[in-house]
């Protein structure tokens, strides 16, 4: 295994940058950059770093993880050098010219995979942690770094592996059936089991905008104020705003933080019927818009009568009232109000303080929080997941009818699907696990 290397932290300036290395050389190439003997594990040590030439490159706290006890599982050394990309690269450069190779994305947690340090959910989480995009996102996918995933997962595992050594030991020995007794307690268990994946199924797709971060349109007719609420939430001129209706053309998308959440925040086009070309496709993309997004603003003109754009835009939110959430707002209410209807609505100046609008939204997202509990983060997972539980609910009747083959078969498939979230299972691991705790005494 070549030993790989690679700087580890974000491009741009900052105090210290971090250059990772992995593999069988790290320690060697480490105390060749050095020109150290040796470094103790786990302790920083404050060292001068010397390029190729001979030259002073840096002086850097250097830490050394021993092998198997890193997150690769192999030997590791850490360089925590100056900031800025510089010296970093400096670095990487000295030690890729004595021999490491650069790290692929993804290398150093795809050996700690290989080598049983994590399993499949714990490295996608360690991935989705650096991108999360709420509080409670980023908790969740600690909480699965740590484990939290691959525990359920294990234990459901388990237990699917518990009944098919049963039924597969009753399979082999035909000679009798299987107690009533014991196929009511495996019914028991399976229908557990399937109501929790199907639970945990459930809530993670009503909570996908957490992993992903919420998307809020603003939606209306043109020249209602959609841009200047987009400016005004943002705190700066994003979009052009002005009294030409018309004056949006493409969707804008900006990223806002809403009480615990980075959302992303989206001004649209007016829609209206026009037959010019640009604002045809402006307008296609606003409705896509609406599409994504998980909340819906929508915008009206207080000062304004209700015209037919209105009514049309009122019918366009109306089929998506069960998938998304609308917030109706009447605009410009600092004007004397003629719009009738939509008593409901919040009413807004984007002339003044818009606090009322973030605070329902803040209200809205809270209620997608998720402070306990476990979530799928990825549709990968959810897939899986989704796989087991059917697999089971075909499995159930089987057990009934006595088809055992037909039963073991879905339970495999099962097993199969919830294997794949974390370490899929090898013939002879499977068998030592079916077996273990199985005394056949025959
Ligand atoms: N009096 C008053 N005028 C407003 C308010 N909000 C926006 N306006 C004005 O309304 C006009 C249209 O505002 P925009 O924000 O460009 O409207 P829009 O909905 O983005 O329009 P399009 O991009 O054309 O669809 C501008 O002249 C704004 O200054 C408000 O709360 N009160
Ligand atoms: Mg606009």
């Amino acid at each position: 295994m070549k030993t790989i290397a690679a700087i580890a932290t974000a491009h741009g300036i900052g105090s210290i940058a971090i250059v990772r290395l992995s593999g069988p050389e790290a320690l060697p190439l480490a105390c060749s950059l050095t020109r150290k003997s040796s470094f103790s594990p786990r302790h920083a040590t404050l060292s001068s770093l010397f390029d190729a030439t001979g030259a002073l490159i840096d002086e850097a706290l250097i830490v050394y993880f021993q092998a198997p006890k890193s997150f690769t599982g192999e030997e590791v050394v850490e360089f925590q050098c100056h900031g800025g990309m510089m010296v970093a690269s400096m670095v990487l450069e000295a030690l890729l010219a004595k021999g490491a190779r650069l790290a692929t994305p993804g290398e150093f947690s795809k050996r700690a995979f290989l080598n049983g340090r994590i399993d499949l959910a714990e490295a996608e989480a360690i991935a989705k942690l650096i991108e999360a995009k709420s509080e409670e996102a980023a908790k969740i996918l600690a909480r699965q770094m740590k484990g939290e995933l691959s525990r359920f997962v294990n234990e459901a595992r388990e237990s699917l592996l518990e009944i098919l050594a049963y039924v597969e030991v009753s399979i082999d020995y035909a000679e009798e059936d299987l107690p009533e007794d014991l196929i009511r307690q495996m019914e028991v268990k399976l229908t557990a089991l399937e109501q929790r994946l199907g639970e945990v199924v459930a809530v993670s797709e009503q909570r996908k905008g957490l992993m992903q971060g919420f998307k809020v349109a603003i939606v209306g007719k043109p020249n209602v104020g959609k841009s200047s609420l987009l400016n005004g939430l943002l705190h700066y001129d994003r979009a052009i705003i002005s009294d030409v209706a018309g004056t949006t053309r493409d969707t804008i998308e900006e990223e806002m933080r809403i009480g615990t959440h980075l959302i992303k925040i989206v001004d649209t086009a007016g829609i209206r019927h026009t037959e010019e070309k640009v604002e045809q496709i402006g307008i296609a993309r606003s409705k896509k818009a609406i599409e994504e997004a998980d909340v819906v603003l929508a915008l009206f003109d207080a000062s304004r009568p209700k015209d037919t754009e209105d009514r049309e835009i009122l019918d366009l939110l109306e089929t998506y009232a069960s998938s998304k959430h609308v917030i109706p707002l009447l605009n410009k209410t600092d004007l004397p109000k003629v719009f009738e209807g939509l008593e409901n609505a919040l009413h807004v100046s984007t002339l003044s303080s818009l606090s009322c609008v973030v605070d329902t939204l803040r209200e809205h997202l809270d209620t997608k929080r998720m402070d306990e509990g476990m979530l799928l983060t990825s549709t990968r997972q959810i897939a899986s997941v989704r796989k087991a539980h059917e697999a089971i609910t075909e499995a159930k009747p089987r057990l009934e009818e006595a088809e055992l083959e037909l039963f073991a078969f879905h339970l495999n498939e099962a097993i199969g699907a919830l294997g794949a979230i974390t370490r899929p299972y090898g013939v002879d691991e499977m068998l030592d696990k079916m077996f273990g705790t199985f005394c056949l005494g025959k």
